[in-house]
């Protein structure tokens, strides 16, 4: 009853930004992203019957509390869908800098799911994988697969509906991702809790709503397409209106610093100078720089050149689950 899985962090092009069922991560719009080479998490599931309670290592150190929590209730919904009664020992290696702001949650509870099913002895289809996933945390459902994938929100109370489709896979485009990391850090309105405050206090959320459907087609378009321009413009478009809701909180806040905004700018310069590159940001302050390959050094000389800027680090579209043996 054991396995290994691997997954890979995810960068959204149409954000996840607010949930309609808080228990079931259930979503209020489709997302859609890039899965991400290089960021990943492998986690080692052994389910054991001499154990009194299951345990989770994580490089190497004990975890208790909260996220030690978060990782045993997700086993019993993995108990619950085997119907077995049986504790596991968890270790995970994140290879996920949580430097680079990316959400390791999303590669943790991927490989966490993958891991845990097949050791259980559950045999999920990608689909059914994904749903399961989604109830560890929403932007983990889209990591099961590789290259492009768009959770659907689906309609259904129970959340049976609401799960992650591949879109094109990794080796469909080689769009690449500058992760631009900041110096400075700034206290963080967790982005459970921003999309919740957002959901119920912002007036820009049902402005953010509607605008989603039409923009998911599009991007879908451009990915089918390669359209870089397309693809690029879309993403920033719908992460500026993400941020934008923020605003309209009560009470307000945003994630951005001085220097968020010195990496948008020198973005939107390096586009007037004719090399295409466009941001997008998730919840915290660190911008993510889509660009092509041809442009590779251009871009990163840029972005490193920037006042505030600690690192870049440079991904291309990444896989999606793979199983090590055990
Ligand atoms: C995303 N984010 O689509 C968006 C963009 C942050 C901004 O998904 O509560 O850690 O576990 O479902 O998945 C971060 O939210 O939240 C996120 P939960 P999650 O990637």
């Amino acid at each position: 009853m054991k396995a290994i899985a691997k997954a890979h962090t995810n960068i959204a092009l149409i954000k996840y930004w607010g949930k309609r069922n808080e228990a079931l991560i259930l979503p209020t719009n489709n997302s859609l992203s890039l899965t991400l080479d290089g960021f990943y998490t492998s986690t080692r599931v052994v389910f054991k019957e001499d154990l009194q309670k299951d345990t989770f290592l994580l490089n190497g150190t004990r975890i208790e509390g909260e996220q030690y929590n978060r990782v045993t209730q997700f086993l019993d919904l993995v108990r619950n869908l085997a119907q077995k009664n049986i504790y596991a020992e968890v270790e995970s290696i994140n290879a996920v800098p949580t430097a680079a702001g990316f959400a390791s949650s999303a590669s943790g509870f991927a490989a966490l799911a993958a891991a845990s099913s097949k050791a259980i002895g559950l045999e999920l289809s990608d689909s059914e994988l994904s749903r399961l996933t989604r109830q560890g945390s929403g932007s983990a459902c889209r990591s099961i697969f590789g290259g492009f994938a768009e959770w659907q929100q689906g309609e259904k109370a129970d959340g049976s509906d609401s799960y992650a489709v591949p879109i094109a896979p990794q080796n469909h485009w080689d769009l690449r991702v500058a992760a631009v990391v900041l110096s400075a850090k700034m206290k963080k309105v967790s982005s459970r809790a921003g999309m919740k405050r957002t959901v119920e206090t912002s007036p820009f959320f049902k402005g953010w709503i509607e605008s989603i459907p039409s923009e998911i087609d599009a991007i879908k378009q451009g990915i089918l397409d390669r359209d870089f321009e397309k693809v690029g413009e879309i993403a920033e478009a719908n992460c500026l209106k993400m941020h934008a809701t923020t605003l309209g909180a009560n009470p307000p806040f945003t994630y951005w610093l001085d220097s968020t905004m010195s990496v948008m700018q020198s973005v939107q310069a390096l586009r007037a100078s004719g090399i295409p590159a466009y941001f997008t940001i998730d919840a915290g302050p660190n911008v993510k720089v889509l660009y092509l390959p041809e442009h590779e050094e251009e871009v990163q000389q840029t972005l490193r050149s920037i006042p505030g800027v600690d690192d870049v680090k440079l991904s291309c579209a990444g896989q999606g689950i793979t199983y090590l043996g055990d």
